[in-house]
């Protein structure tokens, strides 16, 4: 199947400048394409993803891309989808968040030497840093009419409002370095989200005017929606990062297993190299046998180990089993912390504390009587084992991880007793 045609399966294509001009050059070479990620913050979340694995579906079928690190646009600003100014990050920031994002982004390409289409990453600080202000205007900036910059969807949103030169302006370097890769690169092909049509464009009106025969072409992705109309990505804890020390595997496999029935065979195309036969095989199953979570365990399996391996997934889906039935004492240290990170904890000094108090103390029960009662009554698991002893004291309980002890009352409420 053509790469073009593939996309188009998965629902990737939003917008595209000249499709059949682009799957001719497609099918008879290899093509360089780029997409450009902005040090916004240290690490890229899931809203960077899809155009991640856009690259990588590129590369897959034999084509070469680039991804480009925006440690010179990422001190200017975009102002495309965003509704107000940006306040600006120092240099010292912007250079340490190029650093973090750029070791993402290695992640997902392949950069080996022996293959012939190997990734490169680029920072566009190279030459944006370096431009002379006359130069600039004199030699790109004429190319650009203030009446066509006013028209963009990024410029014209914001002129109730207001916008500074500095974030206007900003286009006329994204364009610059389409152009500059299309000399040096060779490179022919842009992509981004919805959102970077015009940027997209507007460096495609540069290298019409620039070069005498090179062609070079555009393509926007779709913006990643939510059938029950809520923003894709982003949680009650914030968005979903693909750094793991920010948003850990195991929430971030929860994130995906909890995709709704209406999304989960969408977002499989967008955000998996599953076969079309295998997606069409789980769609079925999503009929056949909604409460499985079939589609959901694979989408949920396939993108977390896509961005943070399979060791980590295997963790993940430990940690999500023994949550699942109970059965906690074969968590690591390392898991228990991972698992019972966003559950009420305490910390104790004194080793030797009764179960009915301790109940109080976390929080699990409101009154002595009622802590009696769920213990009696066997509401009360310690460590996974169910405590059924009014006497017990934290020192027979023993603990989990050299020094944790895990409370759980009734199915799913877990309480983290930690010992100092
Ligand atoms: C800079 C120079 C170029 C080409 C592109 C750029 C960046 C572009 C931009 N892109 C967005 C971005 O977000 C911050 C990343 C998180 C740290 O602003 N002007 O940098 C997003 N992009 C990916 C997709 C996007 C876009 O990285 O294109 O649509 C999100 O899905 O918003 O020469």
């Amino acid at each position: 199947m053509s790469i073009l045609k593939d996309l188009e399966f998965r629902g990737l294509l939003h917008q595209i400048t000249d499709r059949e001009g682009l799957d001719k050059k497609l099918s008879e070479e290899r093509v360089v394409l780029y997409c450009g990620f902005d040090p916004t913050a240290d690490s890229l979340h899931i809203g960077s993803l899809l155009p991640i694995l856009t690259l990588r579906r590129f590369q897959l079928a034999g084509h070469v891309p680039l991804a480009l690190v925006g440690g010179g646009t990422g001190l200017i600003g975009d102002p495309s989808g965003k509704a107000n100014e940006r306040t600006l990050n120092g240099p010292e920031v912007v250079e340490a968040w190029s650093q973090s994002i750029k070791n993402q982004l290695s992640r997902f390409l392949d950069f080996s030497i022996e293959i012939e289409n190997s990734a490169e990453l680029v920072n566009n600080y190279d030459w944006l840093g370096s431009l002379n202000v006359i130069e600039f205007l004199r030699d790109v900036g004429k190319n650009f009419t203030v009446n066509y910059m006013l028209a963009k969807d990024s410029v014209d949103s914001r002129i109730t409002k207001g916008i500074s030169f500095t974030e206007f302006s900003y286009m006329i370097l994204q364009s610059y370095d389409f152009l500059k890769l299309n000399e040096t690169k060779n490179c022919s092909v842009q992509i981004g989200g919805s959102d970077q049509w015009g940027n997209i464009t507007a460096g495609l009106e540069l290298i019409g005017k620039s070069t005498t025969d090179r062609r070079a072409f555009g393509v926007t992705l779709p913006l990643v929606t939510k059938s029950d109309g809520q923003k894709f990505g982003k949680t009650e804890g914030g968005a979903i990062w693909l750094d793991a020390s920010k948003t850990s595997p195991y929430q971030f496999y929860q994130f995906w297993l909890g995709t709704a029935d209406n999304d989960v065979i969408r977002f499989l195309k967008y955000f998996t190299f599953e076969s079309q036969e295998e997606i069409e095989r789980l769609e079925a199953e999503v009929v056949a046998q909604p409460g499985k979570r079939e589609a959901q365990k694979v989408l949920a399996r396939e993108v977390t180990k896509l961005v943070h391996g399979g060791e980590a997934l295997e963790s993940a889906l430990n940690i999500t089993s023994a949550l699942f039935s109970g059965d906690i004492q074969s968590l690591s240290r390392v898991e228990i912390e991972e698992a019972f990170k966003d559950v009420p904890s305490t910390t104790l000094e004194q080793d030797d504390v009764a179960l009915i108090d301790l109940l109080i103390s976390v929080g699990a029960a409101p009154s002595k009587r009622q802590s009696r009662q769920d213990i009696e009554s066997g509401a009360v698991t310690v460590n996974g084992v169910k405590v059924t002893d009014l006497e017990a004291t934290t020192k027979q309980l023993g603990r989990l991880g050299d020094s944790y002890l895990i409370i759980r009352r009734g199915k799913k409420n877990y309480f983290l007793v930690k010992f100092e």
